[in-house]
């Protein structure tokens, strides 16, 4: 008796971005390469600017991307305007590409509302970031399903970590896509640790593509640090969705190179050598030193995109603190069409007790929608997204 299956593993660059196998055609487009990249850096700085803004107490909590950004950058290039990406918390590279502003992301988890209400069309109809591990998974097949329903040529997206594998959830989401022949690709962030959990005791699987296999559709594993790799066989992915072949699983292999979130401290689980040697893998250098072997990449034009993409994100966080706070009952307003009787009791013990706390002498008045001018407080008081 074993478990072994196998299953098709993708790598183009090595961890020096030297070419470990032919190239597809694709990547003969140097121009397609080096937006990837400038993409990659982008989401890598304001990424390193959340934290930042974390440690200063301008929002809760955040789930860094560090690490991740091949994956996100593929995911995000290759999707179509009307495809509908089903994203999870550690998302921020497909987000940014799908036309979500890096303000909203900043308002998301600075625990405001408006940070899931993204203001680019293109973007309406994606979902919000999901932190209930692999719920999202079945949302996504929802709207696969819609999709096949309609007879509409479109691709659902949902992404998920390792430690999601396991969940229920996630394990009915492959069989209803498998059974129904859905229009959906999951895509499995495999970045080696479920907060303090490592992939090592996580599942019995030798890898977690084969979990689609048992649910009657192709899995396959790339090297999740190699954009080349991920980008080439999520373009095939995708493809097939949208001709109606039914889902795939990708599982992209990667290193979480951050915390778990801004509320952890991975050197208490994880030792120094593993995670040097983790950045030796890391994807951004490595296409780095591709570009630059090719002569499309240097020195120059690294320091210019790196002011660009830092004054992208200056402008970003200047919009995120010029937006002020919302009313509190922000939190609640969009959980009912139409409120029960006794939440609507809840809803103004809240107000009320929000008001005395507020202003204990003054003389009670409800804060109105749209008012909340006041200047953003520190985030203890923020509150934060909720994140365990
Ligand atoms: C249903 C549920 N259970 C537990 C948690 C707490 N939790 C938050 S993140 C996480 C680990 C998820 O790890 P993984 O799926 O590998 O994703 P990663 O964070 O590594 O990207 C857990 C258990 C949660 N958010 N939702
Ligand atoms: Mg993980």
């Amino acid at each position: 008796m074993h478990n072994k299956i196998d299953l098709q593993y993708t790598r183009y660059l090595d961890p020096d971005g030297r070419l470990s196998g032919a190239l597809p055609g694709w990547a003969d487009d140097f121009n397609l390469l080096t937006r990837l990249y400038r993409q990659m850096v982008l989401t890598r700085l304001f990424d390193q600017k959340a934290v930042a803004l974390q440690r200063t107490g301008r929002i809760g909590t955040y789930a860094p991307t560090l690490g991740q950004e091949a994956i996100g950058v593929a995911i995000g290039s290759l999707m179509r305007g009307e495809d509908v990406l089903v994203p999870y918390y550690r998302d921020t590279a497909v987000q940014l590409m799908r036309g979500v502003k890096m303000e909203e992301i900043l308002l998301y988890w600075g625990g405001d509302e408006r940070g899931s209400a993204y203001l680019d069309p293109a973007v309406a109809e994606d979902f919000p970031i999901c932190v209930p591990i692999a719920t999202q998974a079945l949302h996504a097949c929802g709207v696969a399903s819609a999709f096949k329903i309609r007879g509409q040529h479109r691709v659902t997206v949902t992404t998920c970590g390792d430690g999601a594998t396991s969940k229920g959830d996630f394990l009915e989401a492959l069989n209803v896509a498998g059974a129904w022949q859905l229009p959906v690709v999951f895509v499995v962030n495999n970045n080696q640790w479920a907060i303090s959990t490592p992939r090592r005791i996580q599942s019995g699987a030798p890898t977690l593509a084969q979990k689609a296999i048992g649910a009657g559709f192709h899995g396959e594993q790339v090297d999740g640090n190699d954009i080349l790799a991920v980008y080439d066989r999520l373009q095939q992915a995708i493809e097939r969705a949208r001709q109606g072949k039914g889902p795939v699983l990708i599982e992209c292999l990667s290193y979480r190179l951050g915390d778990h979130t801004t509320a952890d401290d991975a050197t208490r689980y994880r030792s120094a050598d593993e995670v040097k040697q983790a950045w030796q893998e890391e994807p951004i250098k490595r296409l780095q030193s591709f570009l630059a072997a090719q002569g499309v990449w240097d020195e120059g034009r690294e320091q210019k995109l790196i002011g660009e993409c830092q004054a992208l994100v200056q402008q970003a966080v200047d919009a995120f603190e010029a937006a002020g706070l919302q009313p509190l009952e922000s939190v609640i307003d969009q959980v009912y069409a139409r409120w029960p009787a006794a939440l609507a009791e809840q809803r103004e013990m809240l107000l009320e007790r929000a008001v005395r706390r507020e202003a204990p002498s003054a003389s009670p008045s409800l804060p109105q929608a749209g008012e909340g001018h006041q200047s953003r407080p520190a985030a203890a008081s923020v509150g934060g997204a909720h994140h365990e």
